[in-house]
């Protein structure tokens, strides 16, 4: 017994031992499994991986229905968007931080979002692409709905085989809406996201180009800031994909939103303050093109996009005005990121029988402008300065002097009374808190738009950058900038006009040095523009003749009016 008692002790001990082991053994395994579930983003959690959309999807035969179209009508390469598959693995662009950091998340009841895409001659397998990214990495529970939007496509049997072929793959399997709605006649993008927007169900409503890759984790980076304030609206960084070999690249989260005084989106850089990090969200003037999520009911007392606007343009940065002045604000955040396909120029032509021609067009993106613009394409940008610019739209029309004689079926009472009713700031507001770029732009300014000798406006060819004398009616007649401290004249496209040692005028790269900053140099004497490394005047002696000559106060040769001048500053 006593051997028995000394010989019970020690397998008692071992059991303990092994009984400690166990239970801190299985205590790591639980802490180890709740770390990974808040590490991971939610998206990661759903249920679908990228492989088995590939395994069960039959959408070969979907997209073989897709119209006999060449590539130059889609601009870009749609050979290889069709055998890319219906989803690929996507770089991970965002800040590694991005992917890991827990997440204040509301519950879905209460944050859930409607997606609304409008499409117009989209291939099939482009428009499956960005369909199919999206289910596969949004969570189930947050996405309410998809409003599908087909804006009069040539394809015309395609949003029924879309229906059926959504129907088959997610029928039984997904709790998730789709709305499929049809405009018979085109009707423009911008009218199209405003019928999605009006039908959407869910607290959230983000729009979506058609040739988009959404990103693992775009939503949850989103959703958590527009929960924080509900008059927020929110861009992701935009990653380009390129046209031509459809590869993904990482976009810069160094730029911000903004627009110029002709109303034309620019990338703008931003400084970033000591202790922000390039990947925290940021402010922006206005949104990183038209890709944005807000809530749905914001969204609509704000009177949505602004219905007068036509078929394609200038839609976000009315949306971005108005958002700022009465009560809102902007961000960009690049934990979140989604792929877009920027093109060139339009894939698609403006229907003639609206007067879409003078719709807004022209846009900067990083690096490229569109080629296509011409100086009638106005209206939409016409409106937007007659509905939020107050005095400043003269700042508008100085460079844009086509768009005065543009008519409108439109007056600004709407969006004044909207803007009475959401008391909303005037235009002054927004140069001062918003957009110190735009501001500057305005008190650098000393003169601005074209510029007049008699009957004759200074003209600079656009195809070899030539300087003459043209009509000033001719649609595309150079506006022209002259700055205040450096006294520089210069285009758009920041040539400048300066002085060859042989007394030339010249039309030259705008110069940043001491050097050719002199020889660039220009003052203004009453209507006489006096370069200040010669001391002689701007003369049109022949009518279609640019020279320097001595300065004589009453020539009318000599005497230069620009669209705009500005009061100085005393
Ligand atoms: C940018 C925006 C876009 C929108 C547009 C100006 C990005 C990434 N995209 O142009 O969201 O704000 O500027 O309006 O910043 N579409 C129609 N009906 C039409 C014409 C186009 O539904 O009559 C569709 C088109 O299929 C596409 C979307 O609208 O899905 C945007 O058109 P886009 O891709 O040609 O415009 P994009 O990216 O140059
Ligand atoms: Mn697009």
């Amino acid at each position: 017994m006593f051997t028995g008692r000394n010989n019970g002790r020690p397998r008692r001990c071992i059991f303990y031992i092994l009984a400690f082991l166990f239970s801190q053994f299985l205590f790591v395994i639980i802490l180890l499994r709740s770390e990974s579930f808040d590490n991971v983003p939610l998206s990661q959690q759903t249920k679908h991986d990228n492989d088995s959309w590939e395994h069960y999807l039959d959408w070969r035969e979907f997209i073989s229905y897709t119209s006999e179209r060449s590539a130059k009508f889609y601009l870009y390469n749609l050979n290889l968007s069709d055998t890319l598959g219906v989803i690929r693995k996507l770089p991970s662009t965002r800040h590694y931080s991005c992917g890991y950091r827990p997440r204040n998340l509301p519950p879905p009841s209460k944050a859930n979002v409607s997606v609304v895409i409008s499409f117009h001659n989209e291939a099939r397998s482009m428009l499956l692409r960005t369909i199919v990214s999206l289910l596969a990495r949004t969570p189930e529970d947050y996405l309410h709905e998809l409003i599908l939007v087909d804006d009069g496509s040539q394809d015309v049997t395609l949003l029924a085989d879309l229906k059926r072929w959504m129907g088959g793959v997610f029928g039984a399997s997904r709790r998730l809406g789709v709305q499929f709605l049809v405009n018979r006649e085109r009707k423009g993008l911008i009218w199209s996201r405003n019928r999605g927007a009006s039908l959407a169900g869910g607290h959230y409503v983000l729009f979506l180009d058609s040739h988009c890759e959404v990103n693992e984790g775009w939503l949850e980076p989103l959703l958590e800031r527009l929960t924080l304030s509900p008059q927020l609206a929110v861009s992701p960084v935009l990653d380009p994909i390129d046209p031509l070999t459809l590869g993904y690249r990482k976009g810069n989260e160094l730029l911000k939103g903004g627009f110029d005084w002709s109303l034309h989106f620019h990338w703008l850089r931003r400084q970033l303050a000591e202790k922000e990090l390039p990947e925290m969200p940021y402010k922006s003037p206005a949104f990183a093109g038209g890709i944005l999520m807000m809530s749905r009911e914001w969204f609509l007392k704000l009177g949505g996009f602004n219905s007068y606007l036509k078929i394609w343009g200038g839609e976000s940065i009315e949306l971005a005005i108005k958002l700022w002045l009465c009560g809102g604000q902007i961000e960009i955040v690049p934990c979140s990121r989604i792929g877009h396909i920027f093109r060139r120029r339009h894939a698609f032509d403006f229907p003639p029988q609206s007067d879409a021609q003078e719709t807004y067009l022209h846009r900067m993106l990083i690096g490229f402008a569109i080629p296509h613009f011409s100086p009638t394409q106005y209206s939409n940008s016409k409106i937007i300065a007659e509905s939020w610019l107050d005095e400043y739209k003269n700042m508008f029309y100085a460079l844009r002097p086509a768009a005065r004689r543009i008519p409108l079926d439109y007056t600004s009472d709407e969006m004044q009374q909207l803007s009475r009713q959401r008391q909303c700031q005037p235009f002054e507001w927004y140069l001062r808190h918003v957009s110190p770029e735009l501001r500057m732009q305005f008190e650098e300014l000393a003169a601005t738009g074209s510029l007049r000798n008699g009957d004759r406006c200074l003209h600079a060819r656009q195809k070899d950058a030539q300087l003459m004398l043209a009509s000033c009616h001719h649609g595309d007649v150079t506006q022209w900038s002259m700055l205040r401290s450096s006294g520089q004249l210069s285009t758009q496209r920041e040539l400048c006009l300066g002085v060859a040692s042989t007394k030339r005028i010249t039309l030259e790269p705008c110069g940043r040095n001491e050097t050719t900053r002199m020889t660039q140099r220009w003052l203004r004497l009453g209507t006489h523009l006096l370069h200040a490394g010669t001391l002689q005047c701007l003369d049109n002696p022949l009518r279609d003749r640019l020279e320097l000559s001595v300065c004589r106060p009453h020539a009318p040769s000599q005497s230069f009016q620009f669209a705009l001048e500005m009061e100085t500053h005393t």
